[in-house]
């Protein structure tokens, strides 16, 4: 049996358009994969939606209408994250509207088809919970919704929670998958499958994304999706600039060749590029520039004494920073 994974799709209204043809691309690339490699099988474990109190309406359109046209291929299951549950700790999901085309699991379950059986867990940071569902499992794969201990959630931030790996019994299945932190890493026999594309600043470094397509038990093919993504440059006198549409940041630019390193970037066919100029000490707050407007004010805010005026200064950021 043919299936694959993906999760974290955090679906948004963006104020930039270049985002959210991102999430379109990624739903169209879904839809190839599914018809081309003859899926049987797709199964979603957890965060559709960003927000779960601010649903737009063409974010609902687009889903059902996209589920509906996927359902006629292949069988669906839909585990819940913690941005899909309306109240912590209990069962409501934004969801709930899908469960027309598939499976979903707002409380721990198991799904079989055919000769496999699935444990899917929703998030919870109910450890006895976990232990409890997890240990007694006769699965082979479990899909889950969860956070442990020491997982990279981004660039620059390993997660400190109650939850080890232990909890999950990972011994006791072939592989597991889980959604919610958006970088894509392995531990042990757990797959942290990442969200499809990249967000934000916070992803870069991290691995390509794309989609895990096994069959039966065995991972047979990771099929890179060819998405824009982000880049940190520390600024040297050659940069090694990447190709294509990508959102790019070169930070620690001596001030004096600002004009250089942009002229450079001009050439290139980038979305968006931060040019952080140095000043005199490491960035610490790097991951805080989610956008440009952002990036200027942490720019005046390190490279401005007090006495000065704000707006005068925030012109003199804005010439550092450029977007095309
Ligand atoms: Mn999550």
């Amino acid at each position: 049996m043919k299936w694959l994974a993906f999760s974290d799709a955090h679906l948004k209204k963006f104020s930039d358009p270049r985002r959210e043809k991102d999430q379109q691309h990624f739903f169209e690339l879904l839809m190839e994969v599914v018809v081309v490699e003859r899926i049987e099988l797709v199964v979603f474990i957890g965060d559709w939606y960003n927000s779960k109190s601010y649903l737009h309406a063409a974010l609902c359109n687009f889903s059902i209408d996209f589920l509906k046209q996927l359902s006629t291929r292949c069988d669906l299951i839909f585990v819940a994250g913690n941005h899909d549950f309306l109240y912590p700790d209990k069962t409501e999901t934004t969801l709930e509207p899908f469960s027309q085309f598939g499976s979903l699991y707002a409380q721990p379950g198991v799904y079989k088809r055919g000769n496999i059986t699935f444990d899917c867990l929703p998030y919870t940071r109910d450890v006895e919970k976990v232990r409890s569902f997890c240990g007694k499992s006769g699965s082979s794969i479990l899909l889950a919704h969860i956070e442990l201990d020491q997982m990279r959630a981004s660039r620059n931030w390993l997660l400190k929670t109650e939850m080890k790996k232990s909890d999950l019994s990972l011994s006791s299945y072939v592989v597991g998958l889980t959604g919610h932190v958006h970088w894509r890493q392995q531990i042990d026999n757990l797959i942290c499958i990442g969200s499809p594309y990249e967000m934000d600043f916070s992803d870069a470094g991290s691995l390509p994304r794309g989609l895990h397509v096994f069959e039966d038990c065995e991972l047979s093919k990771f099929i890179p999706l060819d998405l824009p993504r982000h880049f940190i440059i520390t600024y040297s006198n050659s940069i090694p600039l990447p190709q294509g549409e990508h959102y790019i940041k070169i930070v620690d630019v001596p001030a004096d060749e600002v004009d250089k390193v942009l002229r450079d970037c001009s050439t290139f066919d980038f979305r968006e590029v931060v040019v952080i100029p140095e000043v005199g000490k490491t960035l610490e707050k790097d991951e805080k520039f989610f956008s440009i407007n952002s990036a200027i004010d942490e720019y005046v805010e390190r490279v401005c004494p007090d006495q000065l005026n704000k707006d005068e200064l925030k012109e003199m950021g804005k010439r550092y920073l450029s977007v095309k």
